[in-house]
């Protein structure tokens, strides 16, 4: 029954299924709305324990190159193939059967992520331990879409009084300075973010530099997705220190980054960088050049969610994260376990591995299709 280190972990069967979880609200960024989530669920089954992750693709490839149509086949046609039935000695021993596959870190960070719950839970330790974290829960802000600046600031003062550490506002070419200032009038002090998922480019570099006024926190990948260059350039032009999200997907990416200067602080994305271990790189990297960390998100259910919660107990997450209460974003979350705020204070879920379980029962009902690998 349990694993010893000698042995790792025979991966016995895996479950892929896809499910449709509507939002209690739309959410708008610079690149469009949305008004629910489809979500791959990836179950691992090892000695009779589950390990579980989601995975933080979307349907069209628009935050990033990657969509669930094309992740879904290559999980079916080639990963889980290969995964199932073979013996992992801890988790980044994975990382060798998933190189040789081309960008896909959201594919991939789905086998990693349920790979680590399994090894956590067949040590009955909980996740954060074999990370490294350690706390019983973590600082957190919240990320609000795109909307009218009257509701936006109605909307600020609400998570404020809620106690959220930072406020992170959704900006676009046209909706910025006037936002960022109406926020700023009413609440000088509360810590302050803006993020605009690449909507603008060098030449909007004056533009940006206005936003230096408002005592920012940072700025959020104002530029491409895929230009870290760019960004180093920006980075000369404006005091506010920028921070990049959709540019990192690696901890080959963030040392590019580190080393011209293009980002004083880093948004990991679990899910966005094909998993845990490559998170601590970044983590361990970003501390090494003394940038602060924190942790992003993808309005993730319950299950991407606890994961997140636990990968930002390590140390150098020393910013408040996006993982805020699950039920600002569903009516009823795909796990039992209520993931509530208190006071800013995200609490890490106890119990071994992300200490979270699925309600299967809901889960069945809002299956869009479900395969299964080796049972
Ligand atoms: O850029 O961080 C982002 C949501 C979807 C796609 C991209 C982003 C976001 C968020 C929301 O900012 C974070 C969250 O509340 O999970
Ligand atoms: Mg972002």
């Amino acid at each position: 029954m349990t694993a010893s280190f000698s042995h790792g972990l025979k991966i016995d069967s895996a479950e892929l299924r896809l499910v449709r979880l509507e939002l209690l609200t739309p959410f708008t960024i610079s690149t469009g709305t949305m008004v629910e989530k489809i979500i791959p669920l990836l179950t691992l089954r090892a000695n009779g324990i589950e390990g579980y992750a989601e995975g933080v693709m979307d349907p069209l490839p628009d935050y990033l190159d990657e969509q669930i149509a094309g992740s879904m086949a290559l999980l079916r046609d080639v990963i889980l193939k290969q995964v199932v039935g073979a013996r992992f000695e801890n988790p980044q021993a994975l990382e060798p059967h998933l190189a040789p596959w081309r960008g896909h870190y959201m594919t991939k960070a789905m086998v990693e992520m349920a790979f680590w719950d399994l090894w956590a839970k067949s040590l009955g330790l909980p996740l954060k331990t074999v990370l490294g974290g350690a706390g019983d829960a973590i600082d957190v802000g919240v990320s609000l879409g795109i909307g009218p600046i009257e509701e936006t600031l109605e909307r600020v003062r609400s998570h404020v009084e809620q106690g959220y550490k930072r406020i992170k506002l959704k900006i676009k070419p046209g909706h910025d300075a006037d936002l960022v200032e109406a926020v700023r009038r009413e609440f000088p002090r509360v810590a302050l973010s803006v993020d605009a998922n690449s909507a603008y480019t060098l030449a909007d570099s004056a533009k940006l530099a206005r936003l230096d006024g408002f005592g920012l926190d940072y700025m959020e990948q104002p530029l491409a997705w895929n230009d870290i260059q760019d960004h180093a350039t920006l980075q000369q032009r404006i005091r506010t220190p920028v921070c990049l999200d959709e540019s990192i997907r690696s901890a080959r990416d963030a040392r590019k980054a580190l080393q011209i200067d293009a980002a004083r602080v880093i948004n990991i994305k679990v899910g966005r960088v094909g998993g845990h271990a490559e998170s601590l790189k970044i983590h361990d990297l970003c501390a090494a050049f003394d940038v602060p960390v924190w942790c992003g998100g993808m309005l993730e259910s319950g299950i991407g969610r606890a994961h997140n919660i636990h990968l930002s107990t390590l140390p150098n997450f020393s910013k408040p994260g996006d993982t805020s209460s699950a039920s600002r974003y569903f009516a009823r979350d795909l796990v039992h376990e209520k993931l509530e705020a208190v006071n800013g204070r995200m609490p890490v879920p106890e119990g071994p591995g992300i200490g979270v379980t699925p309600d299967w029962n809901f889960i069945e009902g809002i299956t869009l299709s479900a395969e299964s690998f080796g049972a």
